[in-house]
């Protein structure tokens, strides 16, 4: 870090020491897989600051727009619609979920067959480790899947600002209609927590800030489907993951700049990775910082990754939110469509889902992809199978990968990868 901002994380409570061993491996892990790339974009440099201020200059911003009455919204997931909280002046932040931490604390609490996601959020808590987390003024919790769902009960406990959103798990009219009354109560619960009237006219700004970073990551993807790919699956990946973090603003222009030196790239033919590297499609669960194995092991092997069929990724970005409505009514009718189009393995049936993995498997001209499911994560792993099995009708072959946070089963991920490659050579 390049301040000091020990005072800062000790009046948010966190464990100092804790925090430094956190930061430490972080640091190292980013120096190791990011920095020793070989051709990446000078863009990329934009990343690397925030990445190196994420736990600093990020929560001092954060902590300094508090002051001025600037409200600050934790999620874990992407049905949190973020146009309600930027109609408010709010910020939206991801919680940290990438790493394991405090895990025999963390046992006291879950079952040891919980995901690592679930564990993870824990962990950040009970370890004292997430600035996000302590500087938050509301933490949201959604209803997805049982894991989260119940694991929202013990939180409570640990945590004061909890608000817990009801989604649904059929996409009926029912459920639509649920969805929409969900996001009405969160719309009064931010007002509420704010003391801002959400009008018409700031719905609007808050759809613009977030359709125009929207729009930015889809530039960013359609630019992958070059070859070579001017951009490593990492690096795409991290700006995925830094979109959780960072200024929507600043983050959009960041992302834009990056996009016209790919142009650029493009035109002259320069790439990432070799010209002809076997080109391989991400789906399955999220990857929240510093969850970087996979991309890494499957690079490290001489492919490149061209898309994330991911919520840290383009099921969480892809559509915009219509803009066009006149009245509060109809921009909240407008985000509830934008929001219902995500295709969550939580519902059930959810057919969009391999029909979006081919899709993106075309667009970006992939020549297999892997499912990524975290272990203990039921309804992924549940929904594996038929998307393995829809998506080889096609002609794609699927490898599927169970796997978790630690490094233990790297080399075991690099033979099997290794394997999935030569495959498809
Ligand atoms: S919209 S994917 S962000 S719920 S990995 S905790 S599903 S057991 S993260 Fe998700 Fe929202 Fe869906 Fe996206 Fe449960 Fe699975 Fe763990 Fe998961």
């Amino acid at each position: 870090m390049s301040e000091d901002y020990k005072a800062m994380w000790q009046s948010l409570g966190l464990d100092l020491a804790a925090h430094d061993q956190l930061l430490e491996v972080l640091g190292q892990g980013y120096q190791d897989i990011f920095l020793s790339q070989q051709a990446r974009p000078e863009g990329m440099e934009y990343f690397n600051f925030v990445m190196s201020e994420v736990h600093g200059l990020r929560i001092k911003e954060l902590i300094d727009g508090q002051a001025e009455g600037k409200k600050v919204v934790g999620s874990f997931c992407v049905f949190v619609p973020e146009e309600i909280v930027r109609a408010t002046g709010a910020t939206l932040v991801g919680l940290c979920t990438g790493a394991d931490f405090a895990t025999e604390e963390v046992d006291k609490y879950l079952p040891r067959n919980t995901c690592a996601l679930i564990k993870s959020a824990f962990g950040f808590k009970l370890g004292k480790v997430c600035p996000y987390l302590e500087s938050a003024d509301m933490i949201v919790g959604e209803n997805t899947c049982d894991g989260k769902k119940k694991s929202y009960e013990t939180l409570n406990d640990l945590v004061p600002n909890l608000y817990v959103m009801d989604l649904p798990q059929m996409h009926t009219k029912e459920g639509k209609a649920l969805l929409a009354a969900e996001y009405d109560r969160f719309k009064k619960a931010m007002e509420e927590l704010t003391g801002v009237e959400i009008t018409a006219e700031r719905l609007k700004e808050g759809i613009a800030i977030v359709n125009n970073r929207r729009a930015a990551m889809h530039r960013l993807y359609k630019l992958r489907a070059s070859d070579p790919a001017p951009i490593s699956g990492l690096d795409a990946l991290l700006i995925n993951q830094v979109a959780f973090y960072d200024d929507p603003v600043r983050f959009t222009g960041s992302v834009n700049k990056l996009c016209d030196e790919l142009e650029k790239r493009i035109a002259q033919g320069e790439g990432a990775t070799a010209k002809g590297a076997p080109r391989l499609l991400f789906s399955g669960c999220p990857m929240a910082v510093p969850n970087w194995k996979l991309p890494w092991v499957v690079e490290s092997a001489g492919a490149v990754v061209v898309g994330e069929e991911s919520c840290v990724g383009e099921r969480g970005t892809r559509n915009l939110t219509e803009a066009s409505g006149e009245t509060v009514e109809e921009l909240m009718t407008a985000i509830v469509d934008r929001y219902w189009k995500i295709d969550c393995a939580v519902f059930t049936p959810n057919p969009e889902r391999p029909e979006h993995i081919k899709q993106m498997a075309a667009d970006y001209k992939a020549q297999g992809v892997i499912h990524y499911g975290l272990q203990f994560c039921q309804p992924y792993a549940m929904e594996a199978i038929p998307v393995e099995k829809k998506v080889e009708e096609g002609d794609l072959p699927v490898l599927r990968i169970d796997t978790d946070y630690s490094m233990e089963d790297a080399e075991q991920l690099k033979t099997r990868v290794e394997a999935f490659l030569e495959m498809i050579a």
